[in-house]
């Protein structure tokens, strides 16, 4: 349904239906599907420029998003945040790189006490903002249950991330004593079995994934070469799971072309949000 989504809210900027922009998270869908089954009702989540798929995974309201990135009546926030600026019960998402960590080790330090914790996705490029690195080191010191979920694209905006990170993921996390772990795997179940035990063990965690943005950075800015995008269309979940499950996939996918298709019907009939 996330793919639907986005594929759509692309056709329908292309079509000028939409203002402002927006950033798809084409190819990196499966991160927030695989870790939203092990949040409880009142842990939090810290979201990203990237983060339609974040709020789509938690809230299943693809009415109320579009309505908020459209500017329609009964949008998220009602117009006010856009694409970028969500906030729904402890569902909150930033544009500005960097600025939810340290938000969010500030919400694990008080959901300590309840055995909560506060989620917070993060790409590669972010780990160029000081904020970060101050975030962690509380999040250390003060041993909350602060989870960061590296979505590790190996690209920011343009910049492919042998021009902008020294070192690794890997280290960083082991320089502030954070336990660490790392999937090349797409596979959601594989992925919720290994970090089922760990996810609430009320200490910090980085989970990095190795993943790919498949679209353009924003809408028409992508300026990787067309062999570049074929090879990372090749580790496409989607196209993965259609040949795996071909049935299942094509029942899935025609419900979920459905749903958009009538959030696209509804929204655009509303009023402009007031
Ligand atoms: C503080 C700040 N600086 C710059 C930007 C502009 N900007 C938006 S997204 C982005 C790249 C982000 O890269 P990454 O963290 O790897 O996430 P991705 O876009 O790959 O998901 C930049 C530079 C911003 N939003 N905030």
């Amino acid at each position: 349904m996330i793919r639907r989504f986005e594929e759509a809210l692309l056709r329908l900027f292309g079509e000028g239906m939409i203002d402002g922009t927006t950033h798809t998270c084409l190819g990196q869908e499966y991160v927030p599907v695989a870790l939203t089954p092990l949040l409880a009702e009142g842990d939090y989540v810290f979201s990203n420029h990237r983060g339609h798929g974040h709020y789509l995974a938690r809230h299943q309201d693809p009415v109320a998003l579009l309505a908020e990135i459209m500017g329609r009546a009964g949008g998220v926030c009602e117009g006010v945040g856009g694409s970028q600026h969500l906030h729904q019960e402890t569902f909150f998402s930033t544009g500005v790189q960097g600025e939810s960590l340290p938000l969010a080790v500030g919400a694990a330090l008080h959901l300590k006490r309840s055995g909560g914790v506060a989620l917070a996705y993060i790409g590669d490029g972010t780990f160029g903002a000081g904020a970060v690195y101050e975030a962690l080191n509380m999040a250390s010191l003060w041993d909350v249950p602060v989870i960061v979920a590296v979505e590790n694209n190996r690209i920011a905006q343009t910049t492919p991330i042998g021009k902008h990170m020294a070192g690794s993921v890997r280290a960083r996390a082991a320089a502030f004593d954070i336990a660490y772990r790392h999937f090349e795997t797409q596979d959601l179940p594989v992925i919720r079995n290994e970090l089922a035990p760990v996810f609430r063990s009320g200490s910090p965690l980085i989970i990095e994934f190795d993943t790919v943005r498949l679209g353009p950075h924003s809408k028409g800015d992508d300026t990787r070469d067309e062999a570049e995008l074929h090879a990372l269309r090749q580790r496409d979940w989607c196209a993965a799971y259609e040949t795996a499950f071909p049935e299942l996939f094509a029942e899935i996918d025609a419900r979920a072309r459905r749903t958009v298709q009538n959030a696209i019907a509804e929204v655009v009939s509303r009023e402009p949000a007031s």
